[in-house]
C-alpha cells in the first residue's frame, strides 16, 4: 500500500513539474479542472444587437458540439455570456466582471471595435487573452500581445472590394458617406479612401453622419447632385439601413451600387431594406455558399438548431470558440493565461468553417476575403 502511495506521489510530483515546465506533455493536466470558462462580451442590446444575437448563437453551437464530443473525461467549456450593450462603458464593466469575478480562461469579443479599443487595454494590462470575432478596425491587435482576432480587417477586405466593384461596374467616380464618431466606421472610411486612390477612382463628394442619426436626406441630396457611379458607405447596420432606404426614396436607382464594408454583413440589413438593397455590394470574410465540408455541416446544424441560416458573424464566433478551445487544450491549463496566449499565437492550419486557420504574426486573421452582392434578398458572391 505504502509503495503504491509512494509511486502515486512521485507520479503527481512529476506531473506537476511537467505542468510547470511544459504543460501540454502532462496527461493529468486537466484532472483537477476539466472545465474551461470562456467569457463572451457580445452586444445583445443597443445598436449592434443584430450582430451580437447571431454571434451568441454561433458560439453556443460550438460550445454544445465541443461539450458533447468531450464525453466524460475530456475538457469541457463553461460559457459565460455577458451583454456589452454596444457601448464602451458597459464593455468595461463586462470585462472587469469576466476578469476579476468569473476568472475566465480567456475572453471572446467584444462585438464592436469601438468598444474593443477600450476594453482590450484592460485585458492586456491584466494579462487576459482576448479573441475578437468581429472587430475589423485598425489598431485593435496593436493594443498588445494578448489581443487576437479571427475577423478580417477592413484594411484587408476593402481594397479587394473596390478592385472587384470597379471591374464589374466600370466605376470612375464615386461619393463617400461615413460615420465620423465610431472606430469601425472611421477605420472603414480611411481604408476606402486609400483603396479608391490606389484604383484611380475620383471622389466627387465626402459626406458624414453620426451614430443614431435617422435623416440622411440632406447628405444624400448632395450626393445625388454629383451623379456618382457608386456610393461608398462606411456604417453600422442601423444607419446603413436608413441610408439605403432613403437613397432609393430620393430616386438614386439600384443601378447605382451602394458599396459597404463589414457593417453591412448582417441579414438585418436586407430585412430592413427589402428591394432597396438589391445590388448592394459588400466586402466580406465568409459566404454561406462556401463548399468546405465543415462549412456545409455548420450551415446545416445551425439552421436545424435555430430555424434560420447563419451569417458571417455566426461563422466567425463559431470558429472563435474552436480556436479558443484548441489553444486552451494545447496550453494544458485553464488558468495559465500566458500559456493560453502562447498557444493561441501558435494556432496553425486549424480546420475551421473559415478555411485552414492561422494567425498572422500580428495576431490578425489570415484568410482570403470575398465580395458579395445582394441578389433576390440574399448575399450572393460577386467575386472572389
Ligand atoms: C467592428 C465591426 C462591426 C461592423 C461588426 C461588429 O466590424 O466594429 O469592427
Amino acid at each position: 500500500m505504502n509503495n503504491i502511495k509512494r509511486v502515486l506521489g512521485i507520479a503527481v510530483t512529476f506531473c506537476l513539474g511537467l505542468m510547470l515546465a511544459s504543460g501540454p506533455l502532462c496527461p493529468q493536466t486537466f484532472a483537477a479542472s476539466k472545465e474551461a470558462k470562456i467569457g463572451f462580451a457580445l452586444s445583445m442590446t443597443g445598436g449592434a444587437a443584430a450582430y451580437g444575437a447571431t454571434q451568441k448563437k454561433g458560439a453556443q453551437l460550438a460550445v454544445d458540439e465541443i461539450n458533447a464530443a468531450a464525453g466524460m473525461d475530456g475538457l469541457k467549456i463553461k460559457a459565460v455570456f455577458e451583454d456589452d450593450a454596444s457601448v464602451p462603458q458597459q464593455g468595461i464593466n463586462v470585462f472587469q466582471k469576466l476578469i476579476n469575478a468569473d476568472k475566465v480562461s480567456m475572453i471572446i469579443g467584444p462585438t464592436l471595435s469601438n468598444t474593443a479599443k477600450v476594453t482590450d487595454r484592460i485585458a492586456q494590462k491584466a494579462g487576459m487573452p482576448v479573441l475578437g470575432v468581429s472587430n475589423t478596425a485598425p489598431g485593435i491587435t496593436e493594443i498588445g500581445n494578448y489581443i487576437f482576432r479571427d475577423s478580417l480587417t477592413e484594411a484587408v477586405v476593402i481594397p479587394h472590394t473596390i478592385k472587384v466593384a470597379k471591374e464589374k461596374f466600370g466605376l470612375k467616380k464615386v461619393a463617400v458617406f461615413y460615420g465620423n464618431d465610431d472606430a469601425f466606421t472611421k477605420g472603414g472610411y480611411h481604408a476606402f479612401m486609400k483603396a479608391l486612390k490606389d484604383n484611380g477612382l475620383t471622389v466627387v463628394t465626402e459626406q458624414t453622419f453620426a451614430k443614431g442619426d435617422r435623416d440622411f436626406s440632406p447628405q444624400l441630396t448632395q450626393i445625388k447632385s454629383k451623379k456618382p457611379d457608386a456610393i461608398i458607405v462606411s456604417a453600422l447596420v442601423e444607419e446603413a439601413s436608413g441610408i439605403i432606404n432613403q437613397a432609393r426614396q430620393l430616386g438614386i436607382p439600384n443601378s447605382v451600387p451602394i458599396i459597404g464594408g463589414n457593417g453591412f454583413n448582417s441579414p438585418a440589413l436586407i430585412k430592413n431594406t427589402g428591394e432597396a438593397s438589391e445590388g448592394v455590394v459588400i466586402g466580406a470574410a465568409w459566404n454561406i455558399t462556401s463548399a468546405l465540408p465543415m462549412n456545409k455541416k455548420f450551415v446545416a446544424d445551425f439552421t436545424a438548431k435555430y430555424g434560420n441560416a447563419p451569417d458571417q458573424f455566426a461563422a466567425q464566433a463559431y470558429t472563435g470558440v474552436y480556436i479558443a478551445y484548441n489553444a486552451i487544450k494545447k496550453a494544458g491549463s485553464t488558468t495559465n493565461h500566458k500559456a493560453i496566449r502562447d498557444a493561441l499565437a501558435k494556432t496553425k492550419d486549424l480546420d475551421t468553417v473559415l478555411g485552414k486557420y492561422s494567425f498572422t504574426s500580428g495576431r490578425d486573421a489570415g484568410y482570403t476575403p470575398i465580395v458579395q452582392i445582394v441578389k433576390d434578398g440574399k448575399f450572393a458572391v460577386l467575386g472572389e
